[in-house]
């Protein structure tokens, strides 16, 4: 007989730095009396990140998915966008509120990111750009979307939400495409509270985004564009900036997390993991997927989640259902068959994945697994 969590287990838990330390920059930040704006802290945060990415060429916002929207908009696409329906609704969003049409094509069984050769078959000439997600922090086949762009003259935009810290090679997942959207929510590995960062090749951006998340405004007397209001304030910030230094313990923490579950769920039939990713890429072990495969593992992956939370294990869906297949996306017409993304999206489980989360209590979650496996 397996016992029941005591406390409810969370498919993730924010980590926090020391109280003291986010103590003593508040203090700071009360004393200066500067709250948000382009504060001291913001810009402060936003050097740590220049150094971090090595580019000047970045920018700070309120949340990731204003970010991407502000991207959109600020590079002028229009007409179809190509990307993936399996991510969390914000991806496409960000498409709508820029009234461009979402054109969803199946992504690859391996990873779940978009498929290349999917991708060339749904160009038309109205398509303005690929929108693609290194889902789960996984990268995306970066070199035949690269191909794909610059043969049909397609800007490449990363919705990089889940990728903040991998490495391909020796450079940043930052510095491929054109742009790259990472998320700052406190429900990611790395975070500052809320917060959205987008990271980009073309110089002559910055100033067009700095413009659309501040109203517009060149100066008092000046409007140049219509801006919204997507500032992040000092406290996110300085939880940024106090984050930066614990980014690769964490990532070393998730590391280990992942090696146990897979070294105890890799035995089960009909739960098929994400196979090692290639030895150039730095992973940051953002979640933690697994699939099932209802008849195999004789349970299906909807009976799995609410049994999970039986014993106060509250694991997630992410990413179901479909993006397309919300109410208000419904009317958007979708040629491929996307016989990945549906079978991916009915299967997949994102399974308690945090810093804290205990080496025993990842055991426990794996035994109570294969004991409904064997039940
Ligand atoms: N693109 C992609 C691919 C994304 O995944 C996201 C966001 C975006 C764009 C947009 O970026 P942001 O605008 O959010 O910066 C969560 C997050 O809110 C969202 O940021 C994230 N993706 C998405 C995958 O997950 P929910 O609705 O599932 O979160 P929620 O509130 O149910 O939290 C999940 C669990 O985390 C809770 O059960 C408990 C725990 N939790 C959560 C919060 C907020 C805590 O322990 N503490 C907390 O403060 O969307």
């Amino acid at each position: 007989m397996i016992r029941a969590f005591e406390k409810p287990i969370y498919v993730t838990k924010p980590f926090l730095p020391p109280l003291e330390e986010f103590c003593q920059g508040l203090s700071e930040i009360w004393e200066s009396r500067w709250l948000t704006n382009n504060g001291p802290v913001l810009k402060r945060f936003t050097r740590e990140l220049c150094h971090f990415f090595d580019t000047e060429n970045l920018c700070l916002f309120n949340n990731g998915t204003l970010a991407l929207q502000i991207a959109l908009q600020g590079m002028r696409l229009s007409g179809e966008v190509i990307t993936t329906p399996f991510t969390f609704v914000a991806t496409t969003h960000a498409l709508y509120w820029n009234q461009i049409r979402p054109v969803f094509v199946d992504i690859t069984p391996d990873c779940y990111t978009l498929d290349p050769d999917k991708v060339e078959a749904a160009i038309t000439p109205w398509t303005s750009a690929i929108l693609a997600v290194h889902v789960y922090g996984h990268p995306c086949n970066l070199k035949a979307l690269a191909d794909i762009a610059a043969r049909h003259h397609l800007k490449l935009i990363y919705d990089a939400a889940h990728a903040f810290g991998v490495k391909v090679g020796d450079k940043s997942i930052a510095h491929y495409g054109d742009l790259s959207m990472f998320s700052f929510h406190a429900t990611k590995l790395y975070h500052s509270l809320e917060g959205g960062l987008l990271v980009f090749d073309e110089a002559a951006l910055k100033g067009v985004f700095d413009f659309l998340k501040n109203f517009g405004f060149k100066n008092e007397l000046e409007v140049v564009m219509p801006g919204t209001n997507a500032k992040m304030n000092e406290m996110q910030s300085l939880m940024g900036s106090l984050m930066l230094k614990y980014l690769e313990r964490l990532i070393r923490r998730r590391a280990a997390i992942t090696a146990l579950y897979r070294q105890f769920l890799g035995q089960l039939s009909g739960i098929r993991l994400v196979p090692p990713l290639p030895s150039d890429i730095k992973y940051n072990y953002a979640y933690m997927p697994i699939e099932v495969s209802e008849q195999e593992f004789g349970m299906s992956r909807d009976s799995l989640y609410e049994q999970l939370k039986e014993y106060n294990v509250h694991a997630r869906r992410y990413f179901y259902p479909l993006v397309c297949d919300y109410a208000c996306y419904r009317n958007v017409s979708v040629t491929d068959p996307l016989t990945v993304a549906r079978r991916v999206a009915d299967r997949i489980l994102t399974l308690p994945i945090y810093e804290d989360l205990q080496d025993s209590e990842v055991e426990r979650i794996c035994e109570i697994v294969a004991h409904l496996h064997r039940n």
